[in-house]
């Protein structure tokens, strides 16, 4: 059970991007500056690699297995699921929870493969009924300028086409959607990022203690 039940829910957070537009720095960051407000914060990321399925997901991303595209969507997306009751619960106990990557990771990623299809709609739908976001920052970064950040390591999707589609449809994820994404520039100074994050969030935070509640 996390913590005293408060009258104000915590919010839900998550932070989404390319392969190394910064996502777990800022993440960190946040987390801290949040327990610095006093808020109880609960850090996940996406895939979470510590659990059976996760162990699935992390071998075929080391290139160790294979699986079919459909197969290893529906992974990552049971992954997701496997967290979502104590996600709930937390946000229910006014706790904040902070997620690197979450769903628009896992339609975008998987519809980025063009595989016949598995389309974005395809690949939308085991997503359908986890606790939305109430905020979304995404961290924009051309696939270009993530690629020189110290060029990107050896696992499934690190290679710049996929980068590219990747980022084309994130693109096109955040001009159609009707959910509280926010763009923001990472390709600004670590600082900087950090500081236009901890703004959106308090907004988001002010539109919570206002009484909005959380989404499936
Ligand atoms: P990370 O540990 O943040 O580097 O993420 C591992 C990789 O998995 C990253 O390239 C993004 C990708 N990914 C995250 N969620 C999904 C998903 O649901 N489906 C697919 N195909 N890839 C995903
Ligand atoms: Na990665
Ligand atoms: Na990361």
């Amino acid at each position: 059970f996390l913590g005293t039940p408060q009258s104000v829910r915590g919010a839900l957070i998550a932070v989404e991007g390319l392969d190394r537009a910064g996502k777990s720095t800022q993440c960190a960051r946040l987390v801290e500056n949040l327990q610095k407000q006093g808020r109880n914060v609960l850090h996940l990321r996406f895939p979470d690699r510590s659990t059976p399925i996760g162990k699935m997901i992390d071998s075929y991303l080391k290139g160790e297995s294979q699986l079919d595209d459909h197969a290893i969507h529906l992974l990552f997306s049971a992954n997701r699921w496997e967290v979502a009751s104590n996600i709930k619960s937390a946000i229910a106990a006014g706790t904040d929870v902070v997620i690197d990557r979450y769903y628009y990771s896992g339609v975008v990623y998987s519809s980025a493969k063009e595989i016949p299809n598995l389309t974005v709609e395809w690949a939308s739908w085991p997503e359908v009924g986890l606790p939305r976001c109430d905020i979304c920052l995404f961290l924009s970064i051309s696939a270009k300028e993530a690629g020189q950040r110290g060029g990107y390591g050896s696992e499934k999707y690190e290679l710049r086409e996929m980068q590219d589609r990747v980022g084309k449809l994130f693109r096109e994820l955040v001009d159609n959607s009707q959910e509280d994404l926010v763009v923001i520039d990472a390709g600004k100074k670590v600082e900087e990022v950090e500081r236009i994050i901890l703004e959106k969030v308090g907004e988001s935070l002010k539109r919570i203690s206002g009484g909005t509640t959380l989404r499936e």
